[in-house]
């Protein structure tokens, strides 16, 4: 009865948040009530449901969600304006098949934007404006995208220009994975420092933070915040969890997780949680990928048909291990 919970334990740390689907209030409200106090739509705000097709739009499950946030007290981040997945093909395709200009793929973008931005304005308190930009392997900078072919190498400048235009209260992140690996958190460092040289609207780093047992490293983890912190702007973790499988790891014969996997997670969250206390300054909010065990996009996903079990509470809702690590301080 006195346990605690997480947006009382860090109300003066972060924001703790949760991704949603539209089911959610249904499934989950009342664990995501009592514990967050954010929320973030894993799809319903994404290019390929808000805008199907050229001139419709279905804001039916964002608007749902945004509702039930709002009656709720809970803020919203938005995710995301312009990302290369998740995104319908007529962005970039004539009617007749052939591939759009620079001007009509950037006047795609500019009404998508101010569309959307505009509807959520003061309700979204922030937007991912731009999703995953760049590569992962070594040599190589901007990920080859319809976006970086069509418009050239400013079109992130000119997304975030866009969203700033379309809601100028709201904070602007550039949003990526694999956000502590060296390499790509240099990409990350030099893009943005780049954006805020040439002037552009950003205020934020998203780090995704789909992280697991084995790494990244805590080292790595602070390396990469200090490196992002010193550009001054602030750091949202926007979609974590930690996966008890590796990447390389395909196994497919658990029906649950094991004791090890459960304790070794437990004190990773709780160091994890730890870190991200200590840089309370920067850290703004820290929002899980999902609400507990019983649903996570990691269920399929790198490998079919194999359950996870990524989260700080369990497939029946109760708190983990995880859990009172990371509200035992
Ligand atoms: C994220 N990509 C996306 O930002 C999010 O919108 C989606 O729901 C899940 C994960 C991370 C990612 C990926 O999609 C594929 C491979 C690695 C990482």
């Amino acid at each position: 009865m006195n346990t605690p919970t997480l947006k009382d334990r860090y109300k003066d740390y972060f924001d703790v948040g949760a991704a949603v689907w539209p089911d959610a209030p249904e499934t989950h409200g009342e664990l995501i009530k009592r514990q967050f106090s954010c929320l973030t739509c894993e799809n319903a705000m994404k290019p390929a449901v808000l805008h199907p097709e050229r001139g419709r739009y279905d804001f039916a499950a964002a608007d749902g969600l945004m509702d039930f946030a709002s009656q709720n007290g809970l803020k919203m981040r938005g995710h995301t304006l312009l990302w290369h997945n998740q995104t319908p093909d007529w962005f970039f395709k004539r009617p007749d098949g052939g591939g759009v200009s620079r001007e009509e793929l950037l006047e795609t973008l500019r009404e998508h934007i101010h569309t959307v931005a505009g509807r959520y304005k003061g309700r979204v308190f922030c937007w991912d404006a731009v999703n995953e930009g760049l590569v992962d392997s070594s040599g190589g900078f901007l990920r080859d995208t319809p976006y970086l072919r069509i418009v050239g190498e400013d079109y992130i400048d000119l997304a975030f220009h866009m969203a700033h235009e379309a809601d100028p209260d709201a904070l602007l992140f550039f949003n990526e994975y694999n956000e502590c690996e060296p390499e790509k958190r240099d990409r990350i460092y030099t893009l943005v420092k780049g954006l805020i040289e040439r002037g552009a609207p950003v205020h934020g780093i998203g780090m995704q933070a789909h992280w697991y047992l084995g790494n990244p490293d805590i080292d790595e983890i602070r390396a990469a915040i200090e490196k992002y912190a010193s550009l001054n702007v602030i750091l949202h973790v926007t979609e974590m969890e930690l996966s008890v499988f590796g990447w390389e790891d395909r196994r497919t014969d658990l029906t649950e997780p094991s004791p090890w996997m459960l304790e070794t997670q437990a004190e990773r969250y709780g160091e994890i949680f730890r870190l991200f206390r200590e840089y309370k300054d920067v850290v703004r909010c820290v929002t899980t990928w999902g609400v507990a065990d019983d649903y996570t996009w990691l269920d399929d996903f790198p490998q079919k048909g194999r359950k996870n079990w990524p989260l700080i509470f369990g497939a029946d809702h109760t708190p983990k291990a995880a859990f009172d690590r990371i509200v035992q301080f």
